[in-house]
C-alpha cells in the first residue's frame, strides 16, 4: 500500500499498461497530452509533473486536437496503443467531445480524462460550471456518454481502482474499441488514498484472435460455394487485424475480386488483378458495377456505411445475400447477413481451408479482372487531366504527385472536403501492410487532418506522412501545427487552397441550391454574393498564417514546383507546409453510385425541382436487404 493521490495513482497506473498481441507487446498508453486549467492543473498536472519520465506528456493548442493525435496514433498502431488526453472542467473538457465522437465512430482507442466539478459540491457553482436546476449530479461532462464506449465519473478515490480496469479492457479489446472517458473531479484528482501495490504493478491486456464458430463458417462456405457471382468488401478491420496477407491469400485462391471502403483502402494492394480498388458513393466504375451484379458480398471488418453501400443502393441482384465477417457482433448483424463474429486474420484462414478446391466462375474472375484493368487505366486518364483554368493545377494532379512522393511506405491523411472522394478513387495503394491510406471518413471531421498526420507519424516514425488537407479545414483548426513544431515532428502538408468548400459547392449545385453560402467571398448583412465565377476571393494568406505558426513553408503554383517541394521536405526537423491553389471546378467525376442527399420536395426554383426529380428515380433503387441468407 502507497499514500498518493488519485491522479498519482492513475498517472503510474497508465505508464504501466501493455497490450499483447501475437507475442508482440507496447504501451497501451504512449503518453499523455493536456491543457490544463483549475480543474486539472493542480491535480493530474502535479502528477503528470511528478511521474514525467514514467509517462511523458505534451501540451496540445486545441483540445479536440490533441483527441485526433491520439486517435490517428490508434489507428496507425492498429488499435494496439493510444494517448490519454487530460483537460479542464468546462469548455476544455467539452473541447474533447467532438474527438471522442470520431474515435468512437471509428472504432478507435482513445482514453478521456475530463476534469469534472466537484464530489463535495461545496464550492459551487464553480468557474465553468453548468448549473442544471433539479439535478445536481448533472455536469457538462454528461455530453460525453452517447460518445464513449465506456463513460465513469471518479468521485471517490476508491472508484479509481475499478474505473481504470475496465478503461483499459475496453480500450484494447478490438470488439469494443471506442471513446473511453474517465470524468474526474477536480478535489477528487487530489484527493489521497491508500492504493494497493497491485494496481500499480505492470499489467498486460492480451488481444487473443478470437476464431468464429465453426457452425458459421461451414454455412458462410455453402453459401459462397453456391454463389456465381460473389464479391469481398474490405474494411478497416482487414487492416487492423494485420489480414492483408490473409486476404490476398484467400483471394489468389479463390478468385474472388475485392473491392473496398474507405477504411479498407489499401487491404489488397492496387496492382492485383482483382482489386477492384473504391466501391459506394465515391466508388469506381470496376468496384460499383461487380457489387451491382453480386450475389454473394463477403463483408470482412466493415461497419457498412452509406458510402460503401451507395446508401443501400450498390447491390442490385433482387436475391443478393450477405456474410459478415466482423469481430463485433453489432456489425456482423447489419444487412441481414450471415453473422461469422471473429478475428478478421483467424476467419480469412478458416474460409480459405473450409473454401480448399473451390474456385470462383470463370466467366465472373475474368470479368471483375476486365473491369479492375479499365478501372485503372480511368484513374490514369483523370490524373493526368489539368485544371481548366490558367495556371492551377485540378486535385488529382495534386493526389497523383503525393502518391508518388509516397512511394511503397508513405502515409497519405486526410479526412473532409473533395480530398476524400478523390483519394478513394484515385489512389494506387503499394503497400502490402495496407497502411498508406488513412482517410477519416467515420466522422469526417474538418480540422482532422494535421493532428491525426501527427499521430500517425508518432506511431510510425520510420514512415513518410502527407497530410492533404483542404483551405476549409485548414482554418477550423490550424493549432496543432505549433505542436508539431514543438515536438518537432516531421509531416508534409500539403494545403490545398481553392477558396472556399469546393465538395459542399458541388453538393449544393447537384440538389439546385447553386454552391450558396460555401464559397469565401465579403458578404452584407449575413447574404452571400451567388455568383460561383466570382474572382473576387477574400484577401486570406494561409501560407503566411502556417509561416506564422512556425512551420516551414513552401508556396508552389505548378505542378513541377509541388513535385520539386515534396522532394525537398524529405528529412526535414519539423512540419513542412506545401501551399497549392487548385482548380475549385475542375473534379473527379463520380462513377455510377449515388448517396442519399434529400432534395426539398416542393420548391420556387426550377433548378431544385429537376433536383427533386433525380432524386426520386435514385431513390427508388434504394433497397432494405431483408432476406436473410436462409431464406
Ligand atoms: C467539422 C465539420 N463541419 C462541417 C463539415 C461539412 N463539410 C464537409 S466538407 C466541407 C468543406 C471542406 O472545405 P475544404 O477543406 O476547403 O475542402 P474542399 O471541399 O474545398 O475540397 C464541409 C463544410 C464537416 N465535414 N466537418
Ligand atoms: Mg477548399
Amino acid at each position: 500500500m502507497s499514500r498518493l493521490t488519485v491522479a498519482q495513482a492513475l498517472v503510474r497506473f497508465l505508464a504501466v499498461q501493455e497490450t499483447e498481441r501475437d507475442g508482440q507487446r507496447e504501451r497501451l498508453i504512449a503518453g499523455c497530452y493536456g491543457i490544463f486549467g483549475h480543474g486539472n492543473v493542480a491535480g493530474l498536472g502535479q502528477a503528470l509533473h511528478q511521474h514525467q519520465d514514467a509517462l511523458p506528456f505534451f501540451p496540445a493548442r486545441n483540445e479536440q486536437g490533441m483527441v485526433h493525435i491520439a486517435a490517428g496514433y490508434a489507428r496507425q498502431r492498429n488499435r494496439l496503443g493510444t494517448f490519454a488526453c487530460t483537460t479542464s472542467v468546462g469548455p476544455g473538457a467539452t473541447n474533447m467531445v467532438t474527438g471522442a465522437a470520431l474515435a468512437t465512430v471509428n472504432r478507435l482507442p482513445v482514453l478521456l480524462l475530463p476534469g469534472d466539478t466537484f464530489a463535495t459540491r461545496t464550492p459551487h457553482p464553480v468557474l465553468q460550471m453548468l448549473e442544471a436546476p433539479g439535478d445536481a449530479t448533472v455536469s457538462v461532462n454528461d455530453c460525453f456518454r452517447p460518445v464513449s464506449r465506456f463513460y465513469e465519473r471518479v468521485e471517490r478515490p476508491e472508484q479509481l481502482i475499478g474505473a481504470a480496469l475496465e478503461a483499459m479492457r475496453v480500450l484494447s479489446d478490438p470488439a469494443e474499441a471506442g471513446a473511453v472517458t474517465l470524468a474526474m473531479p477536480e478535489d477528487v484528482q487530489a484527493e489521497a488514498f491508500e492504493v494497493p501495490a497491485a494496481f500499480l504493478e505492470p499489467r498486460v491486456w492480451t488481444i487473443y484472435r478470437q476464431p468464429s464458430a465453426p457452425e458459421a463458417l461451414s454455412r458462410a462456405a455453402e453459401l459462397i460455394r453456391g454463389a456465381r457471382r460473389p464479391l469481398i468488401v474490405a474494411g478497416g478491420g482487414v487492416i487492423y487485424s494485420e489480414a492483408t496477407v490473409a486476404l490476398r491469400a484467400l483471394v489468389d485462391a479463390t478468385g474472388i475480386p475485392v473491392g473496398e471502403t474507405m477504411a479498407g483502402r489499401g487491404a489488397l494492394t492496387s496492382e492485383h488483378p482483382l482489386s477492384l480498388g473504391a466501391l459506394g458513393a465515391t466508388g469506381g466504375t470496376a468496384g460499383n458495377r461487380l457489387a451491382r451484379d453480386a450475389d454473394v458480398v463477403i463483408g470482412v471488418g466493415t461497419r457498412w456505411s452509406d458510402f460503401t453501400t451507395a446508401s443501400k443502393s450498390a447491390f442490385q441482384d433482387p436475391s443478393v445475400r450477405f456474410v459478415n465477417v466482423n469481430v463485433t457482433a453489432f456489425d456482423a448483424g447489419k444487412q441481414s447477413g450471415l453473422p461469422v463474429v471473429g478475428d478478421a486474420r483467424v476467419t480469412l484462414e478458416q474460409l480459405r481451408s473450409v473454401l480448399a478446391g473451390w474456385r470462383v466462375d470463370g466467366a465472373w474472375e475474368q470479368r471483375a479482372a476486365e473491369e479492375a484493368a479499365a478501372w485503372r487505366d480511368e484513374v490514369r486518364r483523370v490524373i493526368s487531366l489539368d485544371g481548366d483554368h490558367a495556371g492551377s493545377p485540378s486535385q488529382a494532379q495534386i493526389i497523383k504527385e503525393i502518391n508518388d512522393a509516397a512511394g511503397e511506405t508513405g502515409v497519405v491523411v486526410c479526412a473532409a472536403g473533395s480530398a476524400p472522394g478523390d483519394l478513394h478513387k484515385l489512389w494506387h495503394a503499394r503497400d502490402p501492410a495496407g497502411k498508406s491510406y488513412h482517410v477519416e471518413y467515420g466522422y469526417s471531421c474538418m480540422g482532422y487532418e494535421i493532428p491525426g498526420g501527427m499521430g500517425v507519424k508518432l506511431a510510425a516514425p520510420e514512415r513518410e506522412v502527407y497530410v492533404l488537407v483542404g483551405d476549409g479545414s485548414y482554418l477550423m483548426l490550424p493549432g496543432e501545427l505549433v505542436t508539431a513544431v514543438a515536438q518537432r515532428v516531421p509531416i508534409v502538408i500539403v494545403l490545398v487552397d481553392n477558396h472556399g468548400y469546393a465538395s459542399i459547392g458541388a453538393l449544393s449545385r447537384s440538389v439546385g441550391s447553386s454552391g450558396f453560402g460555401t464559397l469565401y467571398r465579403f458578404s452584407e448583412n449575413g447574404s452571400v454574393p451567388l455568383d460561383p465565377a466570382s474572382t473576387e476571393v477574400l484577401p486570406l494568406d494561409l501560407a503566411a498564417n502556417a509561416e506564422s505558426l512556425g512551420a516551414r513553408v513552401v508556396r508552389t503554383q505548378t505542378i513541377a514546383e509541388l513535385r520539386d517541394a515534396l522532394a525537398g521536405a524529405r528529412g526535414a526537423d519539423g512540419p513542412v507546409v506545401v501551399y497549392i491553389e487548385a482548380d475549385r471546378y475542375k473534379g473527379v467525376p463520380s462513377y455510377e453510385s449515388w448517396w442519399d442527399v434529400p432534395v426539398a420536395e416542393v420548391s420556387e426554383e426550377d433548378t431544385v425541382r429537376a433536383a427533386r426529380e433525380g432524386y426520386e428515380r435514385e431513390h427508388a433503387h434504394q433497397r432494405q436487404y431483408l432476406r436473410s441468407p436462409h431464406d
